[in-house]
């Protein structure tokens, strides 16, 4: 509610928006504001932490960075502060973390995506998904109450959507995360191009001629090897197309449904675009491991269905 003493901020906040904008509802709202306190002690301890190799692999066998633990913690560490998190299942754990039982929400998360790139000082990000009930397995991302990612690039911006639209925000030089674009739209038609494990263009001829028609189209490639800025590009430029599709050394493509696929499917249906992985919206994936991994074609409408269809026949 806004009255005479609370006139209309200049600069509207986060939490300002959640509460009068998006009129979550204040559990939604409070976890919301804890991730995103969570991602901001993220985005500086990349800027002031060694990036080197943990001596560690996580459940997946993956080299685990320093960072990737450090921004793990972090947001454990938020989510347990917050007491509204039921359980919570990270690509770094082997298994779901239960925190309170009786707590409202299930929260996945990639703590640290395209933290390969920390080194060469590309944009990484976070990516993280609320379920309204646990457990997550045997739900689908249809499912989840709001989705939300933060990228770590030249500024610090978090996009989030609770059902109503996608919004972005900038971290201020105050810290807190300002308003920059409401209800953040995506075209039906792509210019640019995002192809993932290209390397299976060897043997899985289908995506060699996906790949050749965007080469005779013209179009542009834009593909840096983090999901959260490939796929911010195609929301913040309002169209393109991302694919990560299987071949022989990943058959079902490299990224996972719970942490990286189903948030942003979300997010991107949110914003008018579609995602597929190959058969129907991973929207309506049923999650049955808590690492499935599953293709994706994901962005804006007619150039996921133009490619859905070059990839069956
Ligand atoms: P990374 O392994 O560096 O964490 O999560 C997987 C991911 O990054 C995505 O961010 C990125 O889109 C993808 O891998 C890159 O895959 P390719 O190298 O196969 O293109």
């Amino acid at each position: 509610m806004t009255n005479a003493a609370c006139p209309i901020p200049e600069r509207i906040s986060l939490n300002y928006h959640l509460l009068h904008k998006a009129k979550v509802v204040d559990d939604l709202r409070h976890i919301i504001v804890d991730l995103s306190r969570a991602c901001k002690y993220i985005s500086y301890a990349l800027q002031t932490t060694d990036a080197g190799l943990n001596a560690t692999s996580n459940s997946f066998g993956e080299e685990q960075l320093k960072l990737d633990v450090l921004a793990d913690d972090i947001l454990r560490q938020y989510l347990c502060e917050s007491g509204l998190t039921s359980c919570y299942i990270s690509e770094e754990q082997q298994d779901v973390v239960e925190l309170s039982s009786d707590a409202p929400y299930a929260v996945v998360f990639d703590p640290l995506d395209g933290s390969s790139l920390v080194d060469a000082n590309f944009s990484i990000g976070t990516i993280i998904g609320i379920f309204g009930s646990a457990p997550v397995v045997g739900q689908t991302p249809r499912d989840m109450v709001g989705s939300l990612y933060a990228l770590y690039g030249p500024r610090t911006i978090l996009v989030y959507s609770t059902g109503d639209g996608v919004h972005e925000f900038v971290l201020n030089d105050v810290g807190e995360f300002v308003l920059l674009r409401e209800f953040i739209g995506i075209g039906d038609d792509a210019k640019n191009y995002s192809p993932g494990n290209l390397r299976a263009v060897t043997d899985n001829a289908k995506y060699r001629e996906a790949l050749n028609h965007w080469l005779d189209k013209e179009m542009t490639l834009r593909y840096s090897g983090c999901m959260v800025a490939d796929l911010h590009h195609i929301l913040s430029k309002g169209q393109g197309i991302f694919t990560n599709v299987g071949g022989s050394k990943y058959p079902e493509g490299k990224l996972r449904l719970v942490f990286e696929c189903g948030p942003f499917a979300y997010l991107i249906d949110q914003a008018g675009g579609k995602s597929s992985n190959g058969m129907q919206s991973i929207l309506d994936l049923k999650i049955t491991d808590i690492d499935q991994r599953t293709p994706l074609i994901i962005g804006s409408s007619n150039e996921v269905d133009r490619t859905v269809n070059a990839l069956s026949l």
